[in-house]
């Protein structure tokens, strides 16, 4: 049994995830579910059902080229996630993915259906380096404040190519020379020196699961072991917080998770009343 079911982010998490701009919660997802979607991954990855992202489209670094006849057809991600089956929907609605967005954010949550919502594969032969980026550098909101769900579906770690983060980086003025022409941060930059000294890598286990700010600076390296990396990445916002008209990030329609639907499926038990406890952080 998840040592965190049914248990709210504490006081603490809540000033971590402000300090630092991600928190980690071990053991959120449980084995039953974890399985499921390991299936429709697996099924997906035999039979890879589009819209996907390729690996070689990107052409980061390490990636494969798009002539190679099997480097150009591997996946990084299979989009749409919420839509390839019930276990994803009911990942990303998860009552104990849910109230601790409701934390975090507010009453009144959407998932963005435009970014992330995807199951990320990092093939171990033909992978690449993810740069020092914000996932804001692309979206269109009124404001910053939206927060990324990452679940490890398999171990996550230095060797095969697991998250790094730079703490506390969501709170950072970066100016555009500080970036490349993709918004990856410079890394042979010396004012960037001190902001890069601060990474750490993040290990996980199957089942745990990140909380990150839009604003925060992450990266991954390639896969260097024999087994793939899984991951599966859902975005959240307030409600009010809308995508711009026009824009990629208002490109597809929103799924509106208010706290009452997550209470009426749902039989957490708000323990604690640390004041201040349940007050959204972003606002
Ligand atoms: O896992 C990776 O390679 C990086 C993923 C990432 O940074 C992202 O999805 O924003």
């Amino acid at each position: 049994m998840p040592l965190s079911v049914s248990k709210p982010l504490s006081l603490k998490e809540l000033q971590d995830f402000d300090r630092d701009g991600f928190i980690v919660v071990r053991q959120l997802a449980q084995l039953e579910l974890l399985h499921r979607i390991n299936q429709v991954t697996d099924n997906l990855l035999q039979n890879p059902i589009l819209p996907i992202e390729y690996e070689a489209e990107l052409g980061y670094p390490g990636a494969p080229e798009l002539r190679d006849e099997i480097g150009s057809k591997i996946p990084r991600r299979f989009l749409n996630a919420l839509c390839r089956g019930q276990s994803l929907y009911d990942w990303a609605t998860h009552p104990d993915v849910l109230s601790r967005l409701h934390q975090l954010i507010g009453k009144s949550i959407s998932l963005s259906l435009a970014h992330h919502n995807s199951i990320m594969s990092k093939h171990p032969d033909f992978s690449s380096d993810t740069g020092w980026h914000r996932d804001i550098r692309y979206w269109s909101f009124n404001s910053t404040d939206l927060i990324t769900v990452f679940l490890a579906l398999t171990p996550s770690n230095t060797e095969n190519g697991g998250l790094r983060f730079l703490p506390r980086s969501h709170k950072d003025i970066i100016e555009d020379h500080q970036l490349d022409n993709k918004s990856f941060l410079k890394t042979d930059l010396p004012v960037n020196q001190a902001l890069l000294d601060r990474a750490i890598t993040i290990d996980l286990e199957p089942g745990d699961t990140i909380f990150f700010h839009s604003l925060t600076f992450h990266g991954a390296p390639r896969n260097r072991t024999r087994q793939e990396r899984r991951s599966l990445l859902f975005t959240y916002h307030d409600s009010q917080n809308l995508p711009t008209a026009g824009t990629r990030s208002a490109s597809m329609p929103e799924l509106h998770l208010p706290e009452s639907t997550v209470q009426s499926s749902n039989t957490i038990a708000k323990t604690q009343s640390t004041i201040g406890q349940d007050l959204p952080i972003l606002h």
